[in-house]
């Protein structure tokens, strides 16, 4: 990792750029893949897992006997894990559930919000080099504790049409029934359009590589609506002296193992940490069965030296942190300074791991710069918020000069009349 020290501020854009992730050259093929799903359904589908995946699928759909030989096979004690995590993400999320209130603005005048679970979504997990199992409780937690009727979940099989039991052990345990092997641009395509077997959704979440994340976005401009714009993982740390070298280089790798486009900043007000730091992640790396990955990912990242911690504060809100780790002696106070980070973890003991995988918090969260404006995914993602309102015959008459004043000013007569009728009719009665 390069060192920068005490960079002046006209360098700090420099600095925080991210990777280019630029799916524009992808649109086209991408784009060519969704059309044939659209047209042909599960046709298209096999024939891409036959030319992508190179398997040859016959029933798209996973099977409960194939579930139980998931439950079956799975080690004990990370069945054990799962159900610990699942249990604090289930708890953290039910908390967020909201309560309707009926609010009198005007007497006769009552306005609410109710929560309504969207009723179609689809859970996209990657396969590849690691089978992100955990993602499954992220999204499909909330999603059932929401209410959502259909919950469809698309993952790549093996070459020998099988899907990692772990996957299956934890779709069951969240109470998704539904589970196809399908992966890729055809997985999203068959979600957005519906196909023979896998029905349409209304809204597609989670991961994946920059195919995936194209068509992500393609299905979204055709009225599908998608979590949030994804891109490669990142995470931030914020040490002082009271930080634990080992500790901060545990935690950027942690990171950096997740793609070779991943990237890991640590800001520093300590320079003596520093060399430290680079030693304990030159000695992890070298223990990591994923070190390839994460070097090249820290080919990407920097080591900044900041003067003082409300600096390290304005440049970290300036590089709006998927993850912001702050091991720093008054942790909770720099906490207060956090304006754009999407999770946050706090002092010595807490790993960006622990609300990766278990806390309960969620770890589908705005990467990319994005969480200058978005929030991660919650139980709000998978719920639409309606608004309803009751007005009386006197509290029409109370707020009827105000929507006529203002729809008359707007040369909107219909809508002034909607008004002037019904107060007329009053009048007359
Ligand atoms: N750190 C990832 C989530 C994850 N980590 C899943 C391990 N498994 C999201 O940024
Ligand atoms: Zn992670």
């Amino acid at each position: 990792m390069q060192v920068f020290e005490y960079p002046e501020r006209s360098q700090w854009p420099e600095l925080l750029q991210r990777p280019v992730l630029d799916t524009t050259a992808l649109e086209t093929s991408v784009g060519n893949i969704l059309a044939a799903v659209k047209q042909d359904g599960d046709t298209a589908v096999r024939r891409y897992a036959q030319q992508f995946d190179k398997v040859q699928l016959e029933a798209l759909e996973v099977t409960p006997a194939e579930f139980a030989k998931a439950t079956a096979s799975l080690d004990a004690a990370l069945k054990k894990a799962i159900l610990q995590a699942k249990h604090n993400i289930e708890v953290f999320h039910k908390a967020q559930q909201e309560h309707t209130k009926v609010i009198e603005t005007m007497p006769g005048v009552q306005c609410w919000r109710k929560p309504v679970a969207i009723e179609k979504v689809g859970l996209y997990i990657p396969g590849g080099s690691a089978p992100l199992f955990s993602t499954i409780l992220m999204l499909g937690i909330p999603a059932m504790i929401a209410g959502c009727k259909e919950i469809v979940l698309c993952t790549p099989s093996n070459a020998a049409g099988e899907v990692h039991p772990a996957v299956l052990f934890a779709a069951q345990e969240v109470g998704v029934e539904r589970v196809f092997k399908i992966g890729g641009v055809q997985a999203i395509g068959a979600m957005a359009y519906g196909t023979e077997s896998v029905p349409r959704v209304h809204k597609i979440f989670g991961p994946g590589n920059q195919y995936v994340t194209c068509a992500k976005q393609l299905v979204n401009k055709s009225g599908v609506a998608i979590d949030m714009p994804a891109g490669p993982s990142e995470v931030a740390v914020l040490a002082d002296e009271t930080c634990v070298p080992a500790f901060v280089a545990a935690d950027l790798l942690s990171q950096a193992e997740h793609g070779p486009d991943s990237q890991v900043l640590l800001v520093t007000t300590a320079p003596e940490i520093i060399a430290e730091v680079q030693q304990e992640v030159a000695a992890q790396l070298a223990q990591l069965p994923r070190q390839d990955i994460a070097a090249r990912a820290l080919e990407n990242s920097r080591i900044l030296l900041v003067k003082d911690t409300a600096e390290a504060m304005e440049l970290l809100n300036a590089y709006a942190p998927e993850h912001l780790i702050v091991a720093c002696k008054d942790d909770i106070a720099v906490a207060d300074a956090v304006v754009n980070a999407g999770s946050v973890f706090l002092g010595n003991y807490s790993p960006e791991s622990a609300g990766d995988y278990a806390s309960g918090t969620n770890h589908t969260l705005p990467t990319n710069g994005y969480a200058t404006a978005y929030s991660g995914v919650s139980l709000d993602s998978f719920v639409k918020k309606i608004t309803f309102q009751r007005l009386t015959q006197e509290g029409l008459q109370q707020i009827g000069a105000t929507i006529e004043t203002m729809a008359a000013a707007e040369g909107l007569d219909a809508h002034k009349n909607a008004v002037t009728v019904r107060l007329k009719q009053k009048a007359q009665s």
